[in-house]
């Protein structure tokens, strides 16, 4: 089954049902009685509130500003279950890379524009070995209470699926219904990272088993994008990413049975990819951080509006937090202050690309400045002015 089923089959059960069931709220299913446990943050939490629901899927907080959820699930809202709603920025998504392979995975990566407030979560180094015990977090369709079976029969090359008692049948299972609750399971990993094809991505597996851990759990629709969790000597680490499930063969829409498996994106083979974006400076241009206006042009306005926003700071810039949509990118350096330092990196590009044959301007002395030569009035003046905002800022920095 392709990765897109699981979220078509849900948005087609929500498109269907939407005149009849109440608001989806946040699934993993599980295979206990009763859940009253499992909708409501574990005793011991891995990072429950992390877990939040984006279009009809699920995603997981990471820090920094930075969501990950699969590239199949899409929308722009991510709802937490305390109520709360972020956007996501229109200038940050991120398609996460596979190591040396043309298709990318079935990842992606947004930046909301405000900060929810929500711990950091740490990503696994390793993929989980088979029986690694992990909780899985999501909100995906719920099933029904009661206990189904099948009988399964090959005529020919097609497995035929017939409903029949449970007592007899080859296949246990339930019927998936159109609510979807936002719920923790547990599981063991049943296969190891692997390269799956028909995702392009490196998961690993977990198997729906009716006798299993005590709340084990299979993802359905909607549970695309969230969470998988392991424990480890250093708290709790985010292992995976659900992706999809992988159901027995021919086997009916709108069920899920006891054999099944869940597949995984391995957070551990994508972690450098992630990192490198959730650690990216926020307020550098990533298409050409000399670019401050990002016009597509490096030139001296850029640096002018670094020197513009220092003058009428008064002050330099803390760019550590989140970046809001359409604002310049200041960070020419990355070192997620706004400072002189940014202007002069981008005099130094302009001259880089002016082809002449000058010093790095970061180790020139500051005194110098003035009396480089430059290729036009403008950025000799911008150059000046540089020079008396360093004057200016000096006394403040030396106060702060
Ligand atoms: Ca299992
Ligand atoms: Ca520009
Ligand atoms: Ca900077």
């Amino acid at each position: 089954m392709s990765r897109q089923i699981l979220y078509l089959a849900r948005l087609c059960a929500v498109a269907l049902l939407s005149g009849v069931s109440s608001a989806p709220t946040f699934a993993v299913v599980i295979s206990s009685a009763t859940d009253i446990a499992n909708v409501k943050a574990p005793a011991n939490d891995p990072g429950w509130l992390n877990v939040g629901e984006v279009g009809g899927g699920s995603a997981v907080y990471l820090g920094r500003g930075w969501v990950i959820t699969a590239e199949h699930v899409s929308g722009s809202t991510f709802s937490l279950s305390d109520g709360r709603s972020f956007t996501a920025s229109a200038e940050y998504n991120y398609r996460v890379k596979n190591i040396g392979k043309p298709a990318s995975p079935d990842l992606r990566m947004f930046r909301l524009t405000q900060d929810p407030g929500l711990p950091a979560m740490n990503i696994a180094t390793t993929a989980p070995t088979v029986g690694t015990q992990v909780m899985m977090i999501g909100s995906g369709t719920d099933r029904a209470p009661t206990l189904r079976g099948w009988d399964l029969a090959a005529p020919g090359q097609t497995v035929q699926w017939t409903e029949t008692s449970p007592l007899s049948a080859d296949v246990l299972g339930h019927h998936l219904v159109d609510s979807s609750t936002k719920r923790w399971g547990q599981n063991f990993v049943s296969n190891n990272s692997a390269y799956r094809t028909s995702d392009a991505t490196q998961v690993f597996m977990t198997k729906f088993d009716r006798e299993g851990t005590t709340f084990e759990a299979q993802a359905t629709p909607g549970d695309s994008g969230g969470g998988v969790f392991i424990g480890s000597d250093d708290g709790w680490l985010l292992a995976g990413i659900m992706i999809t499930s992988q159901p027995l063969v021919n086997q009916p829409a709108g069920i899920v049975t006891y054999g099944s498996q869940s597949a995984m994106a391995d957070l551990a083979y994508y972690r450098n990819d992630i990192l490198s974006m959730v650690n990216r400076p926020s307020w550098q241009n990533r298409t050409n951080r000399f670019d401050v206006n990002n016009n597509g042009r490096v030139e001296s306005r850029d640096a002018l509006a670094v020197i513009n926003e220092l003058i009428r700071r008064q002050d330099f810039m803390d760019l550590a937090g989140l970046r809001g949509d359409g604002l310049p990118w200041y960070d020419v350096n990355g070192d997620e202050r706004g400072n002189p330092q940014d202007i002069l990196a981008v005099f130094g590009e302009i001259r880089r690309l002016a082809d002449l044959p000058t010093a790095a301007p970061m180790a020139m002395p500051l005194g110098a400045l003035a009396t480089v030569p430059e290729p036009s009035s403008v950025l000799l003046a911008a150059l000046g002015a540089t020079a008396l905002l360093l004057a200016r800022l000096r006394p403040l920095r030396r106060r702060a």
